[in-house]
């Protein structure tokens, strides 16, 4: 359903009118009441009057999670501190974390872009939303809650862990939609196998997963395993949490960002030249609307592109496409360039591995090495051991897909690499989102955040 059918499906003249509105208002704020900003726009010499069409959005500077860092925790506030009434924060992997607050308008606007994407994802007013989203600084859990309550669902607040009680309360509740990172969505599917649970019989319809970096062939092992509708929703603390932009169920082509309130460029992650609609590049946004901390051309470090067609859901909103990575996650291996989910597109291909993997960077010498630790699926296993016993390191069908598959890697990444087919279950499961990399090269660093 279009939870918001003016909005959504506004021309997009009109939709023009309202973001230029919207901008020169929330420069005009920003300037007014934010230091940072008043420096920023002084220092590159622009005055929020300059912005007289959306083309002159290139001439602000941008803001950078380092300048969230540096006001840590209030400085970037553009209301005084008691009209904020929530904060979240991103655990982040270095140093403090990014704090983020929210007025009670922020909070009534994330929950409509929320209801938004619900029902971009199929949902309707009514339906049981099991929400398996971390409650807590992180967006996922609170943010999903707000929508789904705002369009009148009824909403099982189940938040992450314990994955054999969420299976039960799935079941008993009458789920229709299931809300978690896509890797967590694999470990439900995992855990409801062994529990003798079929998918089939649930009343389940619909996911919205999100978080973390995920594929088209992850969706396609998704929606089979748990037999749903599994779209990609998008967002970021910074800029909301979660309902910048969600898949449409009819298209599952791209995420629509919901432009009445959120901004978007792609430029060069280099240069921060902005690159036509269609180029691949660093997601950069601008909140029209937010009042507690608005941010103007934030560098998300996501990297995309933007699609104009329309969609043949009738919404009128550009279209991002799945994120391919992160600009500062980009792994450099022998100076090759590696997002990690292309190393995920290949393994989840091969019908003999699961979704769980990691990748392992050591050196030796002078020399990274790449080791891509993969878990076999039940099923494959069973053909090779019975249950309860070890697998067989030597078995040729474990070397047939050992081989197979590393031979698919190093031909899709141009670069070397090791791959070790593990036991299922023997890959550390994070709560929340999943940790790809252990870069062993000098430290630890995830896919995620
Ligand atoms: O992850 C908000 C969220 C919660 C989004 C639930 C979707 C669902 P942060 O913890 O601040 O916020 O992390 C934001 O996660 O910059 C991306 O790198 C990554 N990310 C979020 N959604 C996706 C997605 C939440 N659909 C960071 N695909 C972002 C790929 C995603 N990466």
């Amino acid at each position: 359903m279009i939870w918001n059918r003016a909005m959504e499906t506004l021309p997009r003249e009109e939709l023009k009118e309202l973001q230029l509105r919207r901008l020169k208002e929330v420069v005009a704020r920003v300037a007014a009441r934010v230091p940072f900003y008043r420096r920023r726009f002084a220092e590159v010499g622009v005055a929020p009057d300059d912005i007289r069409s959306l083309e002159d959005l290139p001439r602000l500077p941008f803001t950078r999670k380092s300048d969230l860092r540096d006001h840590y925790p209030y400085g970037l506030l553009a209301v005084p501190r008691e009209e904020c009434v929530r904060l979240h924060a991103s655990s982040g992997t270095r140093g403090k974390p990014t704090v983020v607050a929210y007025t009670r308008q922020d909070v009534a606007t994330w929950a409509e872009v929320i209801a938004r994407s619900i029902g971009c994802a199929g949902g309707r007013p009514g339906d049981v939303l099991h929400n398996a989203y971390g409650y807590g600084l992180f967006t996922g859990g609170l943010g999903l809650h707000y929508g789904a309550e705002l369009m009148g669902q009824t909403v099982v607040p189940a938040s992450g862990g314990f994955t054999q009680r969420q299976v039960e309360l799935i079941v008993d509740l009458g789920a229709n939609g299931l809300c978690c990172t896509p890797s967590y969505a694999l470990q439900i599917a995992e855990t409801m196998r062994e529990m003798g649970v079929d998918p089939e019989k649930l009343a389940l319809r619909y996911g919205i997963f999100g978080a973390e970096p995920w594929t088209e062939a992850m969706r396609r092992q998704i929606e089979s395993e748990l037999h749903l509708d599994a779209v990609d929703i998008y967002g970021l603390s910074e800029i909301i949490g979660p309902g910048v932009a969600c898949e449409c169920a009819e298209a599952k082509a791209g995420a629509h960002i919901f432009e009445d309130h959120f901004l978007p460029e792609v430029v060069d992650p280099e240069t921060g030249e902005v690159l036509p609609p269609g180029a691949t590049g660093e997601l950069v946004l601008t909140t029209l609307t937010k009042e507690a901390m608005p941010l103007i051309r934030y560098r998300t470090g996501d990297i995309s592109s933007l699609a104009y067609e329309p969609c043949r859901c009738g919404r009128t909103t550009v279209r991002m496409t799945r994120i391919v990575g992160r600009s500062d996650d980009m792994l450099i291996i022998r100076g090759v360039n590696v997002f990690p989910s292309e190393v995920e597109d290949v393994l989840v291909s091969a019908p003999e591995l699961s979704g769980h993997y990691r990748i392992v960077l050591t050196r030796e010498g002078p020399l990274d090495r790449m080791t891509v630790e993969v878990e076999a699926n039940d099923t494959f296993v069973r053909r090779l051991a019975p249950p309860g016993e070890p697998l067989p390191s030597d078995h040729p069908a474990l070397r047939e897909v050992t081989e197979r598959v590393r031979k698919q890697l190093v031909e899709r990444l141009r670069v070397s690499a090791e791959l070790r087919v593990l036991p299922p279950r023997s890959i550390p499961r994070p709560q929340g989102k999943a940790v790809r990399v252990l870069d062993q090269r000098g430290g630890v660093s995830s896919a995620g955040r």
